[in-house]
């Protein structure tokens, strides 16, 4: 492409720090290095991870960023040594790479990777750099994605090429909040057919663990959330039952120990809010509960627990990005998608154009979004 080799200037929201709405500024993003690929996104979503670091809940983060890290897209150059992958390609850039050859890479019970960002949150790409700049200020990178910008720069084991027809303004969901969701019910939790499961949380995350749970034949879902406005949606998706805490004025666990015959096979944190994480633990079957941690607690915030619950059979886990291994199976969901094994439209409820970023910011803090996809 003409652009190859060449420092191309475009349109991105830059978040210059916590608590400041982003601003749509005229960025450099120069060329891919060795081992990197430079891509034109096309649609990205907004997650909830996004708006950890806007309110200050991640205070790790490093600033100024381009934050964004469920996009699609299409590849306009690859530096040199890349391979499996070419300019006109779609892809799905990945938050936690895959290089398969590190201890994790080599271990297929492991989605994690030596590379990885997520955890360390460096703000950079492999060579400890990024390839942004805005007035003159390096811009940091968001595990290692970046897609609120009309072009990135990923290394390429942090990038999936999928099916040449796949719709990027949907699949863009693979990157990040469906995989997650559905992964942390399949691989992370591995649910049976016939088990009860609850789901603390029912934003874009907790729909997809809905969708997986009904997927893996769970005879009961019980949708749990504060906001009640989230109840349809969660029927919708496959949910048998929906409660909110609010309603009851006994300890949440509880209520549904009673409704469950003394708890539920599998219970799935999807809010990042430790207290649920521990009513959740508690709410899970004493003698072989599993408990999935999915939300992204702030990082002031610690769990207590009391190990009594695990001694007597209970088992708690964490889940990054489902537990897919997301080179290898990014394109597969993506074909899986299309073959219409599920249904992302369940999930995206706002489309809006790239420059009403702040307007989608604003639509998920009021709970009235699940997904809104930016278009580019
Ligand atoms: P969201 O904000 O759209 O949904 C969260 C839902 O939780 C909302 O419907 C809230 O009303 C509800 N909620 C809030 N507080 C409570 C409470 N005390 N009790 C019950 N319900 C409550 O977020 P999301 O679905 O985009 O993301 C959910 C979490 O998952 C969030 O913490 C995000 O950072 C995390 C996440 N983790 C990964 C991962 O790889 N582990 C990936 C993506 C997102
Ligand atoms: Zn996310
Ligand atoms: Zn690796």
């Amino acid at each position: 492409m003409a652009t190859a080799g060449k420092i191309i200037k475009c349109k991105a929201a830059v978040c210059w720090g916590p608590n400041k709405p982003l601003t749509i500024e005229d960025i450099e993003v120069a060329p891919p290095k060795e081992h990197e690929v430079r891509i034109k996104i096309v649609a990205t979503g907004i997650c909830r991870s996004d708006e950890h670091v806007l309110s200050g809940a991640l205070d790790y983060i490093k600033f100024p960023i381009i934050l964004g890290h469920e996009g699609a897209g299409i590849v306009e150059s690859v530096g040199s040594s890349v391979t499996g992958i070419k300019p006109g390609d779609k892809v799905i850039p990945l938050i936690i790479p895959q290089c398969g050859k590190c201890r994790c890479c080599l271990n297929p019970e492991s989605n994690f990777c030596y590379k990885t960002s997520f955890g360390k949150f460096d703000g950079a790409i492999t060579e400890n750099t990024s390839r942004f700049t805005c007035k003159g200020i390096g811009i940091h990178n968001f595990i290692g994605t970046s897609t609120f910008t009309e072009y990135t720069v990923v290394d390429d084991i942090s990038v999936a090429k999928i099916h040449d027809d796949a719709p990027l303004d949907k699949v863009c969901l693979i990157g990040c909040g469906f995989s997650t969701g559905y992964g942390s019910v399949v691989n992370t939790a591995k649910v049976k057919p016939g088990s009860t499961c609850a789901v603390f949380g029912l934003g874009g995350v907790g729909l997809s663990v809905i969708i997986g749970c009904k997927v893996a034949g769970a005879s009961r879902i019980i949708a749990v959330d504060i906001n009640s406005d989230k109840f349809a949606k969660a029927m919708e998706c496959g949910a048998t039952e929906c409660i909110n805490p609010k309603d009851y004025d006994r300890p949440f666990e509880k209520i549904l120990a009673d409704m469950t015959h003394d708890g539920v096979d599998y219970a799935f944190e999807v809010i990042g809010n430790t207290e649920v994480m521990e009513s959740a633990l508690s709410s899970s079957h004493f003698g072989c509960g599993t408990t999935v941690i999915v939300g992204v607690a702030p990082s002031s915030d610690k769990m207590s627990l009391d190990p009594l619950l695990l001694l007597t059979g209970r088992t708690l886990k964490g889940s990054s990005f489902g537990g897919w291994k997301s080179k290898d199976h990014v394109p597969q969901l993506v074909s899986d998608c299309m073959n219409k094994k599920f249904n992302l439209d369940l999930l995206i409820t706002h489309k809006l154009p790239f420059q009403k970023i702040n307007e989608g910011f604003r639509l998920l803090c009021k709970g009235e979004s699940i997904r809104t996809v930016l278009t580019l």
